[in-house]
């Protein structure tokens, strides 16, 4: 048996993130609950700031949270050349026998980043709606591509502008049908959900 190997991109880096650590974060409590054994990956640029933020949050041991440093080019350590995170997803399987999921957080700086069907057997993207509603029609390959689409800080629809049940239904049209699920992960809402389509499309328990 070998963990699942999940990525999780979207903006973030030098600019305020759309909320990749902050779904790990609440993921992590519905994960536990569920039984499954989870580990996590970060890719930040040149510090452990994600994988010390969640360590910190201490709903894993320390040791089940890695950090890859991306250096410069974020995008090449998940895509063109994944063999820093394939290896450190290798350790933890080691590690930890009976692993179910492996967590993989990208440093993503921008809307192209994808991930290597070699690093992972699913993906995410993270946008926020704070980014604008216009985020959907610029169908990046972020958006396209990746299995499931995350539009987070829902919240913040109102104090942004955004009306968000049409960004909702443009994002669901670019992607023709392909999944969206909307999430407030600062409060945990819609998180429930996210967890729900990784087990029925990915850990299959
Ligand atoms: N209003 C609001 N803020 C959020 C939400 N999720 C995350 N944030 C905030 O957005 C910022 C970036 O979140 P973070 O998880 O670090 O983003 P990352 O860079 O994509 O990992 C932080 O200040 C979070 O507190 C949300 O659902 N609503
Ligand atoms: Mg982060």
């Amino acid at each position: 048996m070998t963990a699942a190997r999940v990525g999780i991109g979207g903006p973030g880096g030098s600019a305020v993130g759309s909320g990749k650590t902050a779904l790990i974060e609440a993921m992590l409590q519905e994960l536990a609950d569920a039984g499954i054994d989870t580990a996590v990956i970060t890719n930040d640029l040149v510090t452990d700031e994600d994988a010390e933020r969640l360590r910190r949050g201490g709903k894993l041991p320390p040791d089940r949270v890695r950090a890859v440093q991306a250096g410069a080019c974020p995008h090449t350590v998940i895509r063109e050349d994944p063999t820093l995170n394939m290896a450190a997803a290798d350790r933890l399987e080691a590690d930890f026998p009976g692993l179910d999921l492996i967590l993989i957080e990208s440093g993503g700086d921008n809307l192209a980043s994808t991930f290597s069907p070699d690093l992972v057997d699913f993906w995410m993207f993270v946008i926020d709606v704070a980014g604008g509603d216009d985020i959907p029609r610029k169908k990046g390959p972020g958006i396209l591509q990746a299995n499931l689409l995350i539009i987070n800080k829902v919240d913040l629809a109102p104090h942004v502008g955004v009306d968000f049940p049409k960004m909702l239904a443009e994002a669901r049209m670019v992607r023709s049908g392909a999944p969206v699920l909307p999430t407030i992960c600062r409060k945990g809402d819609g998180v429930a959900d996210v967890v729900a389509h990784l087990r029925r499309e990915v850990l299959f328990k």
